[in-house]
C-alpha cells in the first residue's frame, strides 16, 4: 500500500475540498440511485468528520452519502487510475459514475480501488461514496456491548465500549491517482548497520508476476549508492551498503531518499537507517539505549473532529517538542500517513497502535468476527506502516479487559474471560511478530488485567491510574503503589517497562490549595510524582502522559462537556500547568545517549 506521489511517471490529484453531502438515516440511498448524484445535498469539508460540521449530525452516526464531481487530466490516460481513500470511518462503499467499484470497512487505514475501466476522459466524472459508522458489537472497536461492561463507558451516550468520541465520515485526503500499466505495487526497506556502514535492504514487487529490470538508488548527504534490481515474477531484492552512514534517530532524523525505478515505473520514498531492539530492561536505537518519553494522543480538535487538520498537526509536533517529547502512541488507532511522514522527519518515536482497544471477551458469540477484524487492520497498518524509521514498535491492543478486573468472580468462579483474552492477544502479538519481525511488539495493559496478557510482549506497556481511578486525592498512596508494582513487574518479565498512560483529569484554570483533584497543581504534583518514581528505575524505558491534549469523549457523568480533560494542553492547545513539569523533565532535550 504504498503512499501515492507525483513525479515524472505517476500522477496524483488530491480532492480535498467541500463536497456535497447527504445523510441516509432510512438508508434509501442505493435503491433511490444516490450513487448518480445526491438530490438534496448540503455541503461538507473533506477530510472532516461530519459530526461537529452540523448540529443535527453530532450524535448521528449511520449511512451518508457524499459526491464530487472532477474532470481526469488528459495526461493520465493510458496509465491504471485509481481512487484512494486515506481513511472512511467505519464502512465506505465507493461509485464512480455510478459503478460500484469496492467497498471497505475499518474506520482508520487506506484503501484503493483501479477505476481505469470506469473512467471518462471526455467529461467530468461523478465520484460518491457512502460511509457508515453504526456502532456495533462486532466491530473493532466495539460498541453497543450486551456484556455487563458494556453498558457504555460509564453509562455512556453514544454507547461505545471505548473513551473517545466515534468521530465517523471521510477522515483523511480522497485521492485519484495515475501509474504505469507495469508498475511498482509494493516496496518493503529493512534497515540494518554494519560497522559504520548502513545497510538498507529492499524488497520491490510489481503489480503483475513479470521478469523485468530497474535498479534501486539511495542518495542524501551527498552520496548515492545503486543497485540493480532484476524482477523475478515480479519481486526483486538488493541490499545497498552506505559507506560511513548518517543514521536516523529522534536526536538527528536524518533521511535518505531511496528511488526504485522497474520498467516506466519509478517510486520515491523517504528512509531512515536505524535498527531497534529490545535487549534486558532497556530499549536500543542504533545500539544505544533510548527512553520513549511523551504521550498518549488523539486525533481531535474542533469542527475537523478526527479529520486531518494539517495546521493542528503541525503545531502539536510543534508542543511537543516544546515539552521535550521525543516519542508518543497513536492511541487508540492508526494515525494518517500525513502523520506519519512527519515523526520521519522531525524525529518522534512512535508506538503504532491499531484500532483493537477495549476489546471484551464476554461472549463468545462475536469472538471470530472481532479476531477477524483484528487481524485484518493489524495486516493493514503494517502494510502501510512499516517503512518508517518513527515507528518502533507495534501495539496489538489497548486495555483488553477482563470481565472483572480485580481477577476473580466475587463467587470464586475462575473468569473465563482470561483464558478467552490470553488466547486472543497472543494471536494478535504472534501475527504482528510474524509480519514484522524487526520491530518489537506490545499491547497497554489496563489496571488490575492479568499480567499473563503481557507474556508474548516483548516491551511491557502499562496504564496506570493510582491517584486517579484508584486512590484519588491520595497521592502519596498512590506512588507508593506505582513504585511496588513497577518494581514488580520488572521481577515477574526482566524487560522494559513503559507507563502508555497515567495522569488526571483537569479543568484548565482551576487552582487548589491544598492540590485537589481537577486542579492544575494536582495534575502537575500527580506528574511530577510519577516521573520521580520512574526516574528512579533502570529498566523504565519510558514515560507517556495521558493525554497529550483535551479530547472529546462521550456524554458521561464523568466527562464534563462530553471532554476527557486529561491533557495537558487545552483542546484549543494551550498549557495546563503540568506541561511545564514536563518541560522541566523533559526539556533539556532528547534522551537518545
Ligand atoms: C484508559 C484508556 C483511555 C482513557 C483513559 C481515561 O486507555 O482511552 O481515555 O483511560 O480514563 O483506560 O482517561
Amino acid at each position: 500500500m504504498l503512499y501515492p506521489i507525483q513525479n515524472d511517471v505517476r500522477n496524483r490529484l488530491d480532492l480535498s475540498g467541500i463536497w456535497d453531502f447527504q445523510p441516509d438515516p432510512e438508508e434509501v440511498g442505493a435503491q433511490s440511485g444516490w450513487f448518480n448524484g445526491l438530490t438534496q445535498a448540503r455541503p461538507i469539508a473533506v477530510p472532516g468528520s461530519w459530526n461537529e460540521q452540523y448540529e443535527d449530525l453530532f450524535n448521528y452516526f449511520g449511512l451518508s452519502w457524499y459526491a464530487r464531481r472532477t474532470y481526469i487530466p488528459a495526461g493520465w490516460r493510458g496509465q491504471r487510475v485509481f481512487i484512494r481513500v486515506g481513511s472512511a470511518c467505519y464502512r465506505a462503499t465507493v461509485y464512480i459514475n455510478g459503478v460500484e467499484v469496492g467497498s471497505h470497512e475499518g474506520g482508520h487505514l487506506p484503501f484503493a480501488f483501479d477505476i481505469t475501466d470506469v473512467v471518462r476522459w471526455d467529461a467530468e466524472n461523478l465520484i460518491v461514496i457512502s460511509v457508515e459508522n453504526h456502532l456495533q458489537p462486532t466491530r473493532v472497536p466495539s460498541a453497543n456491548l450486551s456484556s455487563p461492561l458494556g453498558g457504555g463507558m460509564l453509562a455512556s451516550y453514544p454507547r461505545t465500549s471505548y473513551d473517545f468520541f466515534p468521530f465517523a465520515g471521510l477522515h483523511r485526503p480522497v485521492v485519484l491517482f495515475s501509474v504505469p500499466p507495469t508498475h511498482i505495487e509494493d516496496v518493503t526497506v529493512v534497515t540494518g548497520i554494519s560497522g559504520a556502514d548502513g545497510m538498507v535492504k529492499v524488497t520491490a514487487r510489481l503489480n503483475q508476476a513479470l521478469a523485468a529490470s530497474g535498479s534501486a538508488v539511495l542518495t542524501g548527504g551527498g552520496r548515492s549508492v545503486r543497485a540493480e534490481l532484476s524482477f523475478a515474477e515480479g519481486v526483486a531484492e538488493a541490499t545497498l551498503t552506505v559507506p560511513e552512514a548518517r543514521l536516523w534517530s529522534d536526536k538527528d532524523p536524518f533521511l535518505y531518499d531511496l528511488t526504485v525505478t522497474a520498467g516506466d515505473d519509478r517510486y520515491t520514498l523517504q528512509v531512515g537507517i536505524r535498527t531497534i531492539e529490545v535487549q534486558g530492561g532497556k530499549i536500543l536505537l542504533n545500539g544505544r539505549p533510548v527512553q520513549l518519553n511523551g504521550y498518549g494522543r488523539h486525533e481531535d480538535f474542533f469542527a475537523s473532529g478526527k479529520g486531518l487538520n494539517l495546521p493542528v498537526l503541525v503545531k502539536d509536533y510543534q508542543l511537543m517538542r516544546w515539552t521535550g517529547a521525543n516519542a508518543y502512541r497513536t492511541a487508540h488507532y492508526p494515525y494518517s500517513e500525513e502523520e506519519m511522514q512527519l515523526a520521519d522527519r522531525e524525529g518522534f518515536l512512535i508506538i503504532d497502535e491499531t484500532p483493537a482497544t477495549n476489546l471484551q471477551f464476554e461472549s463468545e458469540e462475536h469472538a471470530a468476527e472481532r479476531l477477524r477484524v483484528c487481524l485484518q487492520q493489524l495486516d493493514e497498518l503494517i502494510a502501510r506502516d512499516k517503512n518508517h524509521p518513527s515507528v518502533v514498535m507495534w501495539s496489538v491492543a489497548n486495555e483488553p479487559l477482563p470481565r472483572d478486573l480485580r481477577r476473580a468472580t466475587p463467587s470464586g468462579e475462575v473468569d473465563p474471560t482470561i483464558e478467552r483474552g490470553r488466547a486472543f492477544l497472543e494471536t494478535l502479538v504472534r501475527r504482528a511478530r510474524q509480519l514484522d519481525p524487526t520491530r518489537p511488539v506490545t499491547l497497554a495493559g489496563v489496571m488490575g488485567a492479568p499480567n499473563d496478557w503481557m507474556r508474548e510482549c516483548d516491551v511491557i506497556c502499562v496504564n496506570r491510574y493510582w491517584g486517579w481511578y484508584v486512590f484519588g486525592g491520595e497521592l502519596e498512596k498512590a506512588l507508593e503503589h506505582l513504585d511496588r508494582e513497577l518494581d514488580d513487574l520488572w521481577a515477574t518479565f526482566n524487560r522494559p517497562v513503559i507507563v502508555t498512560e497515567f495522569g488526571a483529569d483537569t479543568v484548565a484554570g482551576m487552582h487548589g490549595h491544598p492540590a485537589l483533584m481537577w486542579s492544575e497543581e494536582y495534575q502537575a504534583a500527580l506528574i511530577r510524582g510519577y516521573l520521580e518514581v520512574a526516574a528512579r528505575k533502570e529498566y523504565v524505558a519510558g514515560m507517556q502522559v495521558w493525554n497529550f491534549a483535551d479530547f472529546a469523549a462521550v456524554q458521561s457523568p464523568m466527562r464534563v462537556g462530553g471532554t476527557n480533560l486529561k491533557g495537558v494542553f487545552t483542546r484549543a492547545r494551550q498549557p495546563k500547568m503540568a506541561a511545564h513539569v514536563l518541560r522541566e523533565f523533559w526539556g533539556a532535550g532528547r534522551t537518545t545517549s
